[in-house]
């Protein structure tokens, strides 16, 4: 609750783009250094939507020091009230903007539009009223301790929740008294640089929050900079853990969130047709780029022929095409790139002897498309079991007893969610006890609320994002 669902947008005519992004330095919209640009395109036209800045290490050397200044200089000298009244006047901008973001969030990234409208915004909105609600708070967050802001903190984030992932790491370093430079990624950078626009409107001091955009080259500039106290990242293993060698040693503290291959593990109590939607939901929703998608599914063997004939009823109701269609169930796979790894663990799937089945829609001509799959037959050493395709693929695996479905389960490398589908109350509690995730539903999936912390084991990260566990991440706690 405490947010409103924006309006449905009937047309895209009230969406003003521009030609051309600039970077958001000091408070202000300035041209990259050495001149260069790169083009964001729609990936369900294929077509470009406008060009933005590439931000080389000059310009980050510049976001850095604005962000420097503006912790030293009002930032962190006014009173937490005030600086939660410019959080909560951030909120309460994109709430009145959410149908411009909502729109301009599908097109730059190919999301359905009644998932930007419903989740993406009101969601992003609602974790500025959240932490705007702690910044005069924290003394009651750390009782007896002394909570101090760390300063810059450099923040790289994924493609998958562009304007949602910005709200996850800028809201709660803000509410904490640090400063921010942040870089979307860089096939979707619009809501990023639009929240900008709103950062501006609210009237923030210049430079506590600087936007600068361009591809991991950028990235790596901020998250290796001298002057910055603080590394938090949402996106691949690889990258993450490149990250943190590259700066292990730096005193810099850090949180990761990384990929995830979580298993919905349905029993055969469960109630079968609300199990099917949860499954729908776990790995259709955003074309499954996700990084806690359900994308492998656990079934029990006495149920798993049923679940799986209701599962492909299902999948055939599902409608692939444009994101701005209010009907539309599954958008545009993000860009080509992802596309092409997308159909490289189809050819791999069946290469490795798995029967796949995919959804008998028809999709666009031009564009980026795939259409719902599932994988039956699979082994649990299989890479489409254990890697994550982020995509909308489903690995489907059948158990026994219990404990072979919490084996399967646990036999990852990652370890971020989990979904639980039972009628009975025990056997939730063990399994959410023993499946190893730092998320885990039970008869539901996707469900995401600021006050809950959000972060994985093993591969899939380091710390905790949300709520009061989002708060000590941005915060020197002495005692
Ligand atoms: O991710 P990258 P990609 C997974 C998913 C996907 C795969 C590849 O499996 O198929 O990663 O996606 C920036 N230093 N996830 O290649 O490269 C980059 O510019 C600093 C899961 O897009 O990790 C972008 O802003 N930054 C994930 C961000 O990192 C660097 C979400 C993510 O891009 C950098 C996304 C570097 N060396 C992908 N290299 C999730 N957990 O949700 C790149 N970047």
């Amino acid at each position: 609750g405490g947010w409103e669902y924006a309006p449905a947008p009937e047309s895209t005519d009230h969406v003003k783009i521009d030609k051309q992004y600039e970077l958001f330095i000091g408070g202000k919209f300035v041209a990259p250094a050495k001149g260069g640009y790169f083009n964001t395109v729609n990936p369900a036209t294929e077509k470009k939507l406008s060009r933005v800045a590439l931000a080389t290490d000059a310009d980050v050397n510049k976001a850095v020091a604005a962000a420097r200044k503006a912790f030293n200089g009002p930032w962190s000298k006014m009173k937490a009230a005030e600086r939660g009244k410019y959080i909560y006047r951030i909120a309460r901008i994109l709430q009145e903007r959410a149908r411009e973001f909502s729109v301009i969030e599908s097109l730059d990234g190919g999301k359905p539009i009644r998932e930007s409208r419903d989740i993406d915004i009101p969601l992003a909105a609602a974790h500025f009223f959240y932490y705007a609600g702690w910044a005069d708070k924290l003394e009651y967050a750390y009782p007896g301790r002394t909570a101090k802001a760390l300063g810059v903190a450099g923040q790289v984030i994924p493609w998958n929740f562009p304007l949602l992932m910005a709200a996850w790491k800028i809201a709660p370093a803000l509410a904490c008294g640090n400063t921010v430079v942040l870089k979307p990624a860089e096939t979707t950078p619009l809501t990023a640089l639009k929240l900008a626009e709103v950062i501006q409107e609210a009237g923030l001091p210049d430079g506590v929050v600087n936007i600068v955009t361009g591809a991991g080259e950028t990235g790596a500039a901020i998250v290796n900079h001298d002057d910055v106290d603080k590394v938090a990242f949402t996106g691949s293993t690889g990258v993450g853990r490149a990250i943190m060698k590259s700066i292990a040693g730096s005193g810099k503290k850090y949180t990761l969130e990384l990929g995830g291959k979580a298993a919905n593990i349905i029993f055969a109590d469960a109630a079968l047709d609300q199990a099917v939607e949860g499954i729908v939901n776990g790995i259709f929703f955003n074309q499954g780029h996700v990084c806690c998608a359900g994308s492998r599914l656990l079934v029990q063997e006495s149920v798993a022929d049923d679940v799986i004939e209701r599962l492909r009823e299902r999948m055939e109701t599902l409608i692939v095409g444009d994101p701005l269609d209010k009907n539309t169930d599954i958008g545009a796979i993000n860009s080509k790139q992802q596309l092409g790894r997308i159909e490289s663990y189809l050819k791999l799937g069946v290469a490795e002897g798995a029967a796949m089945h995919q959804s008998s829609c028809s999709v666009p001509a031009k564009g980026y498309w795939c259409r719902p799959t599932i994988f039956t037959g699979v082994s649990q050493s299989n890479r489409v079991v254990q890697e994550e395709i982020f995509g909308p693929v489903l690995a489907i695996q059948t158990f026994r007893t219990l404990e072979e479905g919490l084996s399967k389960a646990n036999n990852t490398q990652y370890g971020l969610s989990g979904g639980i589908w039972t009628d009975k109350g025990s056997r939730i509690f063990k399994m959410t006890q023993n499946v190893r995730a730092g998320v885990i539903w039970a008869n539901t999936f996707n469900k995401f609320d600021p006050t809950s912390p959000f972060g994985g084991y093993k591969e899939s990260g380091v710390g905790r994002e949300g709520g009061l566990h989002g708060l000590g991440a941005y915060l020197n706690l002495e005692s």
